[in-house]
């Protein structure tokens, strides 16, 4: 693993219905990030996306969509400048919305990325199939080129990512398009019923038999903290029951750290207004050093 580490702040939380998700950040750092990282001796910076971020009701299936785009630019500039550098992005948000703009980053500078998506929904909407309106709901659909142009031109390019290198793992949630989505896209998906029957270990090994069979050399991992369990990450806004367990998600990071592919990383959708104590931005630095 690359010694460089940036953490890249990202507290945006206009593509949820709940606000607080722009906490986020914070109460990670105060949880003890950085420290975590030092103690390891890892050479760690941090930044803070400038963010753009007024609310718009005017389309109720994209809810406050100039914000999404703007920002969604402005975080992929700066993710594309960290990997330039040598430096590793390990990207704190915000809502998972904020996806749209750390994969564009990522992707800019490696063709044939494959994406780990760890998450307790598809987040495969379309403007089309969406219960809410929130962009966050969105983010997959539209790295593999599906969606408003608008939003999957992010970063003048698209798509950013190819239906068959992406990978969802602990879902739970999904929406009849979203399911529509997968099957017609064969999206490799891994629900939290499969992680039971089947076991997080032999998923990983299936896992990364499919990216060298794709060709996959550099894996970008978005990890929705949903993912676990309700009971032990409170500060999350849509909670599902039947998620992974601490051991079940940390393993899944330490197999995904082993197979030096790994280029960039992002936690996303902490909401410490509904956390106690900030229990989750602990458990979620505790993971943090499950991957490095
Ligand atoms: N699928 C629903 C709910 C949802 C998606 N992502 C989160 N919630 N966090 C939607 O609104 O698209
Ligand atoms: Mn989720
Ligand atoms: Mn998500």
């Amino acid at each position: 693993m690359n010694k460089k580490i940036s953490v890249v702040h990202v507290p945006f939380t206009l593509g949820s219905h709940r606000r607080g998700c722009d906490l986020g950040p914070k109460a990670i750092k105060y949880a003890g990030l950085m420290e975590s990282l030092q103690r390891k001796n890892y050479d760690v910076s941090e930044k803070e996306v400038g963010l753009v971020q007024v609310e718009d009701a005017q389309n109720p299936v994209l809810k406050n969509l100039s914000s999404v785009i703007e920002t969604g630019n402005r975080i992929a500039k700066d993710v594309d400048q960290v990997i330039k550098s040598g430096t590793f992005p390990l990207i704190i948000g915000g809502d998972h919305s904020i996806a749209i703009g750390t994969i564009a980053g990522v992707a800019k500078n490696y063709s044939n990325l494959g994406v780990i998506w760890v998450d307790a929904h598809g987040d495969l909407n379309t403007e089309q199939t969406t219960p809410s309106g929130n962009i966050h709901g969105m983010p997959l659909a539209i790295n593999i080129g599906i969606g408003d142009e608008r939003l999957t031109s992010i970063y003048h390019f698209a798509p950013k990512i190819k239906p068959e290198n992406v990978v969802i793992i602990g879902v739970r949630d999904l929406d009849p398009g979203e399911i529509a989505l997968l099957n017609e896209k064969n999206i490799t998906c891994y629900s939290n019923c499969d992680v039971e029957e089947h076991g997080i270990a032999r998923i990983m090994d299936d896992l990364q038999r499919k990216f060298e069979e794709n060709g996959v050399d550099y894996i970008h991992l978005s990890v929705d903290l949903d993912v676990l369990e309700p009971y032990l990450v409170k500060g999350v806004g849509t909670p599902v029951q039947g998620g992974l367990t601490y051991r079940e998600t940390a393993y899944l990071l330490k197999e995904v750290c082993k197979w030096n592919k790994l280029v960039s990383a992002e936690f996303v959708e902490l909401n410490p207004l509904l956390d106690e104590r900030n229990v989750t931005a602990e458990i979620v630095v505790s993971l943090i050093n499950e991957l490095f």
